[in-house]
């Protein structure tokens, strides 16, 4: 088992759990430990069973790894509410070497490289300094639901649990980058955290964006999450939010941004996190890509929420199905739901509009006469016409699974 501590020594914090501690003492010294009962879930794939762990400021998640901690969401979350709570937000790490113990006092953001004015911020400055910035967006790892590919693909076996939609909060990177002063020929924007490898060899977790992107106004440095401190283990006390971009971008515990002048080649820019360039972002199953890029924006994706798979329905009885879709960024447009393999599809209706990075929910009343399984099929479009295919993409990493989802129910008398 783990044995992960976690301490903050944060006025900014938790203020209410504080009670008794002095400010700067150690807040909370904590560890993982599985959840009582030694409780499994099964994903629906060959070694997909999982230990429910429960990690500091995390309800009981799935867990992959321990060293590092990759959590994911159980699925069941996504149908109680739009937003994904912090404490069962998913969690994904690279290197073995995570902050466990971070001084918000002593924490500082740099940004320098081909910068006019290189910027040395405290947490405070950040935040009287800067305007505040709020987006509801969904946080997806380029894996998520990497276990459904077939043929198997190496990597993180996760299900559908790699993703969660939260209100971030902080201040806008442009600000930022502005406030610094962007050299003329500038080309990229590097971002760093505080997490390191372990291992001699190694490379650190280091990713860009273009000077454009970086300066849309869009990218955030996000300090808080649904109103609170982000959660250590989704990188507090800073980290980058890239709406409608894979959750790979969003740098954790971001210390550094370092505006270069030419394109960075490290790593997890340069050989990781590379999807082959053809449409679809497909290869014939088995294959190599020819040539690849840097991955780079969600494809459309939704998911019923309210029934799983072996859920029982009753024949003839209402039963209003709900779930959750999105995209990159367009916005969806429509999620159809299909109850005989696609040959008619009727239309759901689309609830509250959190904007088009967030996971927009759907509903639909639908009733099933006949008895026997029934795969209950969705299928949502974006407002660039952009749609899921029936039959599911491959690539060999395993990335951006966005095949229309089938859910098989059992409908009884
Ligand atoms: N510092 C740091 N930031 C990181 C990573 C990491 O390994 N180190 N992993 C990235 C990846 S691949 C994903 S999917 C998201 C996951 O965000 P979460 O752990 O908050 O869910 O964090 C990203 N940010
Ligand atoms: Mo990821």
């Amino acid at each position: 088992m783990s044995e992960l501590n976690l301490r903050m020594d944060s006025p900014l914090s938790r203020r209410g759990v504080l009670k008794g501690i002095g400010m700067g003492a150690v807040q909370a010294v904590l560890g993982a430990r599985i959840a009582r009962g030694n409780e499994k879930i099964q994903l629906p794939f060959e070694n997909g069973e999982r230990e429910l762990v429960q990690y500091p400021q995390k309800r009981p998640l799935l867990r992959l790894t321990s060293r590092p901690p990759q959590l994911e969401t159980p699925f069941s979350v996504f149908n109680s509410g739009v937003l994904t709570p912090n404490d069962a937000f998913f969690v994904r790490y690279h290197l073995a070497d995570i902050p466990l113990e971070i001084d918000p006092l002593a924490y500082r953001l740099k940004v320098s490289g081909k910068v006019k004015q290189p910027l040395d911020l405290s947490l405070s400055s950040l935040q009287s300094g800067f305007e505040p910035s709020e987006v509801v967006a969904v946080n997806q790892c380029s894996g998520n639901s990497r276990g459904f590919f077939n043929p198997r693909v190496p990597g993180g076996q996760m299900g559908n649990g790699a993703m969660g939609n939260a209100r971030w909060k902080g201040v806008r990177l442009k600000d930022l980058l502005e406030k610094a002063g962007v050299e003329a020929g500038s080309r990229q924007v590097l971002f760093d955290g505080l997490d390191r490898p372990v291992a001699a060899g190694t490379p650190d977790y280091i990713k860009a964006l273009s000077v454009d992107q970086a300066l849309d106004g869009e990218v955030l440095v996000a300090y808080q999450m649904n109103g609170e401190d982000l959660p250590m283990l989704n990188g507090y006390p800073l980290r980058l939010v890239v709406p409608g971009h894979y959750g790979t971008y969003w740098v954790k515990h971001l210390s550094e941004i370092t505006v270069v002048d030419d394109a960075y080649t490290g790593f997890w820019m340069g050989t990781a996190y590379r999807i082959p360039d053809t449409l679809g972002a497909c290869v014939e199953p088995g294959t190599a890509p020819r040539t690849t890029v840097p991955i780079s924006r969600f494809n459309v994706r939704s998911f019923i929420t309210s029934v799983t798979a072996g859920s029982v329905l009753k024949a003839g009885r209402q039963e209003l199905l709900r779930g959750i879709a999105f995209d990159g960024g367009a916005g969806i447009r429509e999620v159809l739901v299909s109850s005989d393999a696609g040959q008619t599809w009727r239309a759901a209706a689309l609830g509250l509009d959190l904007g088009r990075y967030s996971f927009r929910e759907w509903q639909l009343p639908l009733t099933l006469a006949r008895q026997g399984p029934v795969d209950l099929l969705v299928k949502a479009t974006n407002r660039l016409g952009e749609s899921q295919p029936m039959e599911a993409l491959w690539n060999p990493a395993g990335y951006m699974r966005n095949v229309v989802e089938r859910t098989r129910v059992e409908v009884l008398a």
